[in-house]
């Protein structure tokens, strides 16, 4: 690699901490089991459909002076969905760790994301080659894809693809939806004496992969880092001109963690949390109100300026827009399979298609709607059946309707300042970052950790790593059931096994900590200004995990 800057160097050169655990590598450790476990709703249905997986026991590794030697194998690695910074190092956590137990042992990668094992294709990972990865963000080592992976054609030929490579284990590196169909391929290939374990890995910056057993999924610490660094920024650019709002949709696709976390790490004047929107039936008409007010009386102080934090999924939880785009997901699943949607032919014609099929509730409500938002909301859905909501602009949605707003206002003399507002999206931005030490270390142990459940002969389990807000020896290793974090919700008209996600809890710490501050915030200018990312110093600052991740552990600690 040429051309690399000096922190590229620095981070190649940086030794990821693992628990004590696992620090006697592979061969020494010890499982011990805990309670059988069961999933966190729908027991009845979630057995039924994994009778071979379910109801396994929390495991939790322990190191032993006892060397024991372990067979070769051959290990297959997949990255599924959006990138999160730390999967490389999971890759080389995985990778050390299977060295480490013999040698002999090799690891394929899996070319762009699921579809590369049902495809067959692959690279085998070397240490010359994983060498100028680690530490780095991005997924680019193997690449990703959202392929999903469900149907009995894709298992049958992932498994005649793992049979020619003779891998007998997987290691599915994903969010909730991945991870879900980790646990669909672990019970298949049980159920059809496949021979070939199958083990998680909880990644997303979106934060919302997290439960009882798992404290935090990977990326979300150094993405809300980088949000954090960039909104700060734009503080003090705001804070300097003393001229614009700066309207900031920060990536998330349902729930507010990262939305909320990046707000605790800067103290805008306001920032919305989906949950509570939804929580409070709050329609679009009275976010309008709250923010218009908010700014109103800045403006009466003589600021007409401030920071307002958006989070992506917001438009879904608003309760008209939630219906509509419900009903929505339903005509245009129909109008594409009658292909009358590809066949209309302007955009104008697309939305009165559109409109005549909506409830007419629904169609006023979209008909209400601004054309760049109307249009957006036609754009393809994932192949999980998810709106993109990356792809609609909702901060200027909430600029356009504020403009009207206080225009009106202004006519009715009840406004007088000057409104100016600026548009950001922060999402790629942080979704490749250089990995914080935080996540460098968590990940490389979540990947060595993935593969002591595998030498134990484990699948169906979730790499779990604890205790994440004291120092990396401290972190507990183990493994979760994924069948332990299902339930059962409604997907494309049909009730599906999934893992749940999890929203903010709008009566935590995290939350209240906003809860409290949000006014003082909104008129004072409590601004915080975190810099970049800090790499190297003193581990009580370089080694820090999130707020919300302090917050919560503040308020449930686990035992050690
Ligand atoms: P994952 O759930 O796969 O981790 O991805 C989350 C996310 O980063 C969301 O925050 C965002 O809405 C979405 O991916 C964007 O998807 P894409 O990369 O396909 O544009």
């Amino acid at each position: 690699m040429t051309n690399l800057s000096q922190l590229h160097i620095e981070r190649l050169k940086y030794q990821p901490k693992l628990p004590e655990s696992l620090s006697g590598g592979i061969n020494s450790l010890e499982m011990l089991t805990g309670n059988v476990t069961q999933s966190v709703r729908d027991q009845e249905q979630i057995k039924g459909l994994f009778p071979n997986t379910y109801g396994k026991p929390e495991i939790t590794f322990k190191k032993t002076p006892d060397v024991k030697s372990t067979p070769q194998v051959n290990v297959g690695v997949i990255l599924s969905g959006g990138q999160a910074p730390g999967g490389h190092n999971v890759i080389a956590g995985l990778f050390d760790a299977l060295k480490s137990a013999n040698p002999n042992n090799k690891l394929y990668g899996f070319l762009g994301g699921p579809s590369g094992i049902i495809e067959g294709k692959y690279v085998e990972i070397t240490e010359e080659f994983i060498h100028d990865y680690r530490n780095t963000g991005g997924f680019d080592i193997i690449g990703s894809g959202r392929t999903k992976l469900e149907t009995e054609e894709q298992f049958q030929s992932s498994w005649n693809v793992c049979k020619n490579l003779n891998i007998s284990a997987v290691v599915i590196i994903g969010g909730d939806d991945s991870n879900t169909n980790a646990a669909l391929l672990a019970e298949w290939f049980v159920k059809n004496n496949a021979d070939i374990q199958v083990i998680g890995c909880p990644k997303t910056i979106d934060g919302d992969l997290k439960n009882e057993q798992i404290e935090i999924s990977f990326g979300f610490d150094t993405a809300t880092k980088t949000y954090a660094e960039l909104i700060g920024n734009i503080e003090r650019d705001a804070n300097s001109a003393k001229k614009y709002w700066h309207f900031v949709k920060i990536m998330g696709r349902s729930a507010s963690h990262v939305a909320l976390e990046a707000a605790l790490q800067t103290q805008p004047n306001i920032t919305l949390i989906s949950e509570e929107v939804e929580q409070k039936s709050m329609s679009l008409d009275s976010i309008i109100s709250y923010m218009t007010d908010i700014i109103s009386r800045r403006a009466s102080m003589g600021k007409n300026f401030g920071i307002a934090v958006i989070p992506e999924g917001l438009i879904e939880f608003i309760p008209e827009m939630k219906s509509m785009i419900s009903n929505l997901n339903d005509i245009m699943a129909e109008l594409e399979k009658s292909g009358e949607l590809q066949n209309a032919s302007s955009m104008n014609d697309k939305f009165s298609l559109v409109e005549s099929r909506l409830s007419s509730e629904n169609a006023n409500v979209y008909s209400s709607l601004p054309s760049l938002i109307k249009s957006q909301l036609l754009a393809d859905r994932d192949p999980h059946g998810n709106v993109q909501v990356s792809k609609i602009e909702t901060e200027k949605l909430l600029i356009e309707m504020i403009t009207e707003r206080l225009a009106k206002m202004k006519s009715e003399g009840t406004y007088s300042g000057k409104f100016s507002a600026q548009s950001h999206f922060f999402g790629y931005e942080g979704r490749c970052a250089f990995p914080s030490n935080f996540d460098a270390d968590y990940c490389y142990s979540l990947g060595y950790n993935a593969f002591a459940l595998i030498s134990f002969g484990l699948t169906g389990y979730l790499s779990s790593v604890r205790n994440l807000t004291e120092s990396a020896d401290k972190w507990i290793a183990g493994g979760i059931p994924l069948t332990m974090m299902m339930n059962m919700e409604k997907r494309h008209g049909e009730w599906k096994p999934v893992i749940q996600k999890a929203l903010v809890d709008l009566n935590g710490n995290v939350f209240k900590k906003l809860e409290d501050n949000r006014e003082d915030w909104a008129m004072n200018d409590r601004y915080l200004f975190p810099g970049a990312i800090q790499y190297f110093g003193p581990s009580s600052v370089c080694d820090r995990t999130t707020v919300t991740l302090q917050l919560e552990r503040a308020k449930t600690p686990i035992g050690v």
